[in-house]
């Protein structure tokens, strides 16, 4: 059965020219990609993306980061797109994450980790909703 996960190629990602790159993965996988969009976050989006972490010491950081220019947002479908992008993405701490995956490959530092991507049936349907309300 097929499912759609959100991902994103964030800020420092696209600075760092590697838009293309990501996407090559997720295409070289057998993932396909239903929406894509360049765009820089408003605050309010950010926030409501990340509320998870809304108490968490780094927020602030985070939410400043996340809005600090454009970042490339997708809507990758396959079967479970969910699992299949966030192991093709990697551990969260760059320096952890396993050297094949894309943060292995293109990170360092755990604030600037190139890609997002779901982490739950749940938090995709959620966050397509906030990114792409017409996709339903
Ligand atoms: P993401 O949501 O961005 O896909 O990353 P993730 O699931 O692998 O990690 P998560 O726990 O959801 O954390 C969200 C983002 O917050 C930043 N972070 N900074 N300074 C810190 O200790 C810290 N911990 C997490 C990371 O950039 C992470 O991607
Ligand atoms: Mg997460």
């Amino acid at each position: 059965m097929s499912e759609r996960t959100l991902v994103l190629v964030k800020p420092d990602g696209v600075r760092r020219g590697v838009i293309g790159e990501v996407i090559s993965r997720i295409e070289r996988k057998g993932l396909t990609l239903v929406a894509l969009e360049l765009r820089t976050l408003a605050r309010e989006t950010a926030e409501s993306h990340y509320e998870e972490h809304s108490s968490k010491p780094f927020f602030g950081e985070l939410v400043e980061f996340i809005t600090g220019g454009p970042l490339v947002a997708m809507v990758v479908e396959g079967p479970r797109a969910i699992e299949a992008f966030r192991a093709l993405a990697g551990a969260t701490d760059p320096v952890s994450a396993t050297p094949g995956t894309i943060r292995g490959d293109f990170a360092l530092e755990i604030g600037e980790n190139i890609v997002h991507g779901s982490d739950s049936t749940y938090s995709a349907e959620r966050e397509i909703k906030l990114f792409f309300p017409e996709l339903g």
